[in-house]
């Protein structure tokens, strides 16, 4: 199976810019009307919904941010009856108070079809066994693929995370076709395989989809070449629905945003104008068929590229690429804006592991930058010569792509904590 909705994924523009235009309309009259807040908001932006006629009109609505999450927290911003809602997620983010997101009967249908289109992309159907490593709870990546699996009648496995040896298990004896983790821990669990002796190529597993934190190309061949599977992107957040916002195909050159239920918009951070395909902006959603909490411009934070160009999938939605991070993960060391994935492509590129963290201080009022990087069980047993010279080429590997002077060190294997779920790449020491 290629696709879960065929007709849908390979609309023409023109169809999709017809159901967006429609389902826009109708979701600003909706909140306007049911959510005081967002008609305060529209309000103080001097618009009303008779001036949105199509999508074009989009930039005239406000944006919505995390502190309006917060300051509405826990369902202040819900378009529906409170009766109507069947399920809540919540994510705690890092920092400051959790945020609520709520789901109707129908919401919960739309979001398992997203997340079977995602599953139908990378091979699946009715058939298959889905592993699925994602955190069940509140968290939105275990329920969200266990319902795209259910609903495409495909067989669930509902592991959750955790439990590292039991994973290994269940990989090897249920049959599981697809695993469905964070990169980090799909990375945790071929690592825990190798030292086991688990002989990969045996397993029946074909794909991943891994999602819920950055991660780059490089980290993308090792674990294909660890698991022996194709691994896919797939991104989403808690407050536009979860994963399966936006989903990776064959082609594997960026996911397709579900544009019939989402509008996305690339925007420079400073000014939030749009930018032209092809160059970094702020990722922002408008949701246009959800009946419990249709978040309208939310600035999710998110950078990445957004590409119109055909893909030879099929589908004609836009692709965003993988987000390079977020605007506030960004490190600015002494001016010079750094993102962790920028300092994983240098490792990786260089044939260390993907077990790294980037510690970051302010000594003397200077900004500094320390990365720890596990070395190989190898290097391990090298002289101290021998290491400090392999400390000295990343530190040149790092400072000639980022401009910035920062200070590696090589720590012994399986020193970096790893992590079930996300991965904690960045200690900044400045904020305490
Ligand atoms: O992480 C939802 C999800 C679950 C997505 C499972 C994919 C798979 P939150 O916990 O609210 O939701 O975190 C959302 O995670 O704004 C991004 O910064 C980051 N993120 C999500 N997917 C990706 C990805 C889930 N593929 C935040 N690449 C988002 C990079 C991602 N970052």
């Amino acid at each position: 199976m290629k696709f879960w909705q065929e007709e849908i994924e390979t609309a023409s523009r023109e169809q999709i810019a017809q159901w967006q235009s429609e389902r826009l309309v109708n979701t600003v009259k909706r909140v306007y009307e049911k959510v005081p807040y967002y008609r305060q908001k529209m309000e103080e932006a001097g618009v009303t919904p008779d001036d949105i006629k199509s999508v074009d009109d989009i930039s005239k609505l406000p944006f919505t941010c995390k502190q309006d999450l917060r300051d509405t927290y826990p369902y202040g911003l819900f378009a529906c009856d409170m009766d109507e809602v069947v399920r809540v997620h919540a994510s705690s983010g890092t920092t400051g108070k959790q945020i609520v997101v709520g789901y109707t009967k129908n919401d919960l249908d739309i979001w398992d079809d997203i997340c079977a289109r995602q599953l139908a992309a990378v091979g699946a159907d009715k058939s298959s066994k889905i592993h699925v490593s994602y955190g069940y709870g509140l968290f939105t990546g275990g329920f969200g693929f266990h319902g795209g699996a259910t609903k495409m009648g495909a067989m669930a496995i509902p592991v959750s995370s955790g439990n590292t040896a039991r994973q290994i298990t269940i990989l090897q004896d249920f049959g599981s076709e697809v695993l469905c983790c964070t990169p980090s821990y799909a990375m945790y669990i071929a690592e825990t395989m190798e030292k086991m002796g688990v002989d990969t190529s045996k397993l029946p597993l074909k794909a991943g989809i891994f999602g819920a934190e950055p991660w780059t190309q490089e980290m993308r061949l090792q674990l294909e070449e660890k698991l022996g599977i194709k691994a896919y992107d797939v991104y989403g957040l808690t407050e536009i629905m979860g994963p399966g916002v936006a989903y990776e195909c064959s082609e594997q050159t960026g996911m397709h945003v579900n544009e019939d239920h989402f509008i996305i918009e690339a925007l420079d951070p400073d000014t939030g104008l749009p930018v032209p395909d092809g160059q970094p902006g702020e990722i922002v959603f408008s949701c246009i068929t959800k009946e419990a909490f249709p978040i309208l411009r939310y600035r999710t934070r998110d950078i990445a590229v957004l590409s119109h160009e055909k893909c030879s999938c099929g589908r004609t939605f836009v692709k965003m690429s993988k987000p390079m991070g977020r605007t506030d993960d960004m490190l600015i060391i002494r001016g010079v804006n750094v993102f962790p994935s920028q300092i994983e492509t240098v490792l990786l590129n260089m044939g260390y592991s993907p077990n790294y963290q980037i510690l970051v201080d302010r000594v003397n009022n200077l900004d500094t930058i320390q990365v720890q990087v596990e070395m190989s069980d190898k290097m391990f047993s090298d002289t101290v010569t021998e290491i400090s010279k392999a400390e000295h080429a990343i530190e040149e590997g790092l400072k000639s792509l980022l401009g910035v002077a920062a200070d590696v060190k090589l720590v012994a294997p399986n020193t970096i904590a790893r992590s079930e779920g996300k991965a904690k790449r960045v200690v900044d020491n400045r904020k305490k």
